[in-house]
């Protein structure tokens, strides 16, 4: 495995995934999942997204970036869930909180193309990646476009942190497997991926 990559399996019981079930049912009340687009071809994702903290990744025809409010109505993104500050203390290593909790929704053929988180500016503190509800087939690669990759199936409740050399890794989801998960009323997967985005 990836130096630097750590895959904590079930990281997260039962009653901490519904909460965070419930703090996110509030939040997209506040924030509602949106589409971002491609920039340049304004193709849609297949995920719908939404974000918690002082700064939320927004992509658009214009490019990908971090902005204080949401793209649609302007409001404040609501703030990161304490059991999730406590989860980004405990794992991180690095002396300061997360300014962006990224909310991936994938439902029916949703998936995710190979990428690198690189919007950041600070890339010494890890990404600190939550899964709920359905299992995920998530392949990570090297720091080069094009190399060898594995796959690890993301259960609900299994934490990812890429720190060190995996930080700035390839990864995607293939695909996710429906059924595998009572979590969610109504099916479907939520990504949670908590990042630090600018220099302290
Ligand atoms: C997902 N995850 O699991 C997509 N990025 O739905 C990510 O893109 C990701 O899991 C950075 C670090 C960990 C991740
Ligand atoms: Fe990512």
């Amino acid at each position: 495995m990836t130096p630097g990559l750590r895959y904590l399996p079930g990281h997260l019981a039962l009653p901490d995934q519904r909460q965070l079930v419930e703090n996110l049912r509030a939040a997209v009340a506040a924030a509602p999942l949106f589409v971002p687009v491609m920039p340049r071809t304004g193709r849609p994702f297949s995920v719908r997204m939404t974000n918690l903290g002082p700064l939320g990744w927004v992509s658009d025809r214009g490019g990908y970036r971090y902005q204080p409010g949401h793209p649609v109505s302007g409001t404040p993104w609501p703030p990161i869930p304490p059991l999730l500050l406590d989860l980004w203390r405990s794992l991180s290593g690095y002396p300061h909180d997360p300014e962006a909790c990224l909310v991936n929704f994938y439902s029916g053929g949703a998936k995710m193309g190979l990428h690198r988180d690189e919007d950041e500016e600070d890339f010494s503190a890890p990404v600190v990646s939550v899964s709920l509800g359905d299992t995920a087939v998530f392949r990570i690669g090297g720091p080069d476009r094009g190399g060898r990759t594995t796959t690890i199936k993301l259960q609900s409740g299994d934490v990812l942190v890429m720190g060190g050399a995996a930080r700035l890794c390839y990864h995607g989801i293939d695909r996710v497997l429906g059924g595998t998960s009572t979590l969610l009323k109504d099916g479907g997967r939520i990504n949670l991926t908590l990042r630090r985005v600018r220099k302290p």
